[in-house]
């Protein structure tokens, strides 16, 4: 049962920009809303879902708007990880619970990285060889993926790769790809959604020749800003109770955190201004634009530049997905008030822009060097993936995942085409955002167009629309056992994942 309700109250987007009230709380019959509890939901959904057999007009896709950015907290950055002094260990990152202070004056229990809620930023460089110590200071198991990262099998940290509680393990391996935002979170069995939901979830930057002299803005924390969306349900106590919170076509709450940041404003200077986006949320979808209607660039995409700038009015990103943008507010009227704004109008990211002008950065017109080769556009589909189903019901190929079954075989360093269908449902499917763990690939088609121009870059997850079928071209660099599944993490836990064997 998706939450299908679509609350009037909560779906008002009224422009709220810094500086009004000192609410840090809705009024009480919203509250009442969010904080409805599993059994009620279904119920109100059950009843939706009989209307929607009648009406197709109802779709899956149809979600609890989320509340809007107050903007009266400034947005909080990640830290960047200080690199170890052990002679070989360059990071050390540690899986914790501990409380955080989301709402003023109230603790909250969460997971985090090297602290109680999400975690540091981890910068490696293109060619160096990393070795990352980690440790499980849970009370349960977990693994350590690295989302985007091509490394072996060994080293990705998908199912497999348990950690026990109180135990450690270190990786090694060498940073061959180009310059990218990627991240890392669990994959435990049975734990991802909850674990991530939880706070478990951090960056990595890898840098290299290009990036550092492409002269975009690159000054952490001044022009070049991470933004981590999650969108959460809080109880009554404000704390997040996954069990209640928890929906099996992904968990959708009504309050987005930012960094962590509630109600998050971000203060700049008139400048270009690089805006690292990550959906890290559990199942919702993304549209972001500016409320003034004005455009951006688009720069990167999940795994590395764009070849060119592309100019965007807005940009959708399905979970685990990344875009990099740049908004030029030297360019802007910032007499108005400019925001970061969602598809229903709701506020996420509201800007106070300083007179100050900052610093002189460019967007170069030419960035980077992809390509689609007529011989890999020539590739014969090798690789055959449907998805299928909604709540617990979802599938890949019919199947569910079998941590003892291999679905699929492909050598390492040779390019496959892999086609991936989403099957639709009698009541129209919903999209399902799939990825593959250890690659970056390059999408061939969608329905047999070209791609949009800013998906002509290297990508690690896709959205994929209901009854629409998308070509990929997929190399693995290494070898090894690698999950593929749906990262709306609820289906990915109901079985929405197989596994590609490279040898
Ligand atoms: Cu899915």
């Amino acid at each position: 049962m998706g939450i299908k309700i679509k609350n009037s109250a909560l779906a008002i987007s009224i422009l709220v920009i810094s500086g009004c009230s000192n609410t840090n709380s809705q009024p009480e019959e919203e509250m009442d809303h969010s904080t409805m509890n599993a059994e009620e939901m279904d119920h109100s959904t059950m009843d939706m879902d009989d209307d929607m057999k009648e009406n197709e007009h109802m779709s899956h896709d149809e979600v609890v708007s989320l509340n809007d950015s107050t903007g009266e907290n400034e947005l909080k950055l990640p830290s960047m990880l200080e690199r170890d002094n052990e002679e070989g260990v360059v990071y050390t990152v540690r899986a914790q619970e501990g409380k955080t202070e989301i709402f003023d004056g109230i603790e909250t229990t969460t997971y985090g990285y090297n602290g109680t809620f999400l975690g540091p930023m981890l910068r490696l460089e293109k060619g160096e060889t990393v070795k990352i110590r980690t440790i499980n200071e849970l009370q349960e198991d977990t693994t350590f993926h690295w989302h985007g990262l091509e490394v072996s099998g060994e080293e990705d940290g998908g199912p497999h790769s348990v950690i026990k509680p109180g135990e450690e393990n270190i990786i090694e391996f060498e940073v061959a790809q180009e310059a990218s935002t990627l991240w890392f979170h669990p994959h435990p069995v049975g734990k991802t959604a909850e674990q991530v939901y939880n706070g478990l979830a951090g960056l990595i930057y890898i840098e290299d020749d290009n990036s550092k002299t492409l002269g975009l803005p690159s000054d952490y924390g001044k022009n070049d800003f991470p933004l981590i969306f999650q969108d959460k349900t809080f109880d009554d106590k404000k704390q997040l109770n996954y069990s209640a919170a928890m929906n099996e076509d992904g968990t959708i709450g009504d309050t987005l955190l930012i960094n962590g940041t509630l109600n998050s404003k971000l203060t700049v200077n008139k400048e270009k201004v690089r805006l690292r986006l990550l959906n890290g949320s559990n199942a919702r979808n993304f549209t972001f634009k500016l409320n003034t209607g004005d455009s951006f660039v688009q720069i990167a995409t999940d795994g590395g530049f764009l070849n060119e700038p592309v100019t965007l009015k807005e940009v959708t990103l399905t979970p685990s997905e990344r875009a990099e943008i740049v908004v030029d507010f030297s360019q802007l009227n910032t007499a108005k008030d400019v925001a970061l704004i969602n598809e229903d109008g709701s506020v996420l990211l509201p800007f106070e822009v300083s007179d100050q002008s900052g610093m002189n950065s460019s967007i170069p017109k030419e960035m980077n060097n992809f390509s689609l080769t007529e011989k890999e556009m020539n590739l014969p589909i090798t690789k055959k993936v449907e998805l299928f189903g909604m709540m617990d019901q979802v599938t890949i190929n019919g199947k569910k995942f079998d941590p003892n079954r291999i679905d699929f075989t492909q050598e390492q360093g040779v390019t496959e085409v892999w086609e991936i269908y989403n099957k639709p449902d009698e009541m129209g499917g919903m999209n399902h955002p799939f990825h593959i763990h250890g690659t970056q690939f390059k999408i061939l088609s969608r329905d047999g167009k070209e791609p949009a121009e800013n998906e002509r870059g290297w990508k690690d997850s896709i959205s994929i629309k209901p009854d629409e079928t998308v070509k990929i071209a997929v190399q693995f660099k290494h070898k090894g056992v690698y999950m593929f599944h749906c990262h709306i993490l609820e289906h990915e836990e109901n079985g929405m994942m197989g596994q590609v064997k490279v040898e």
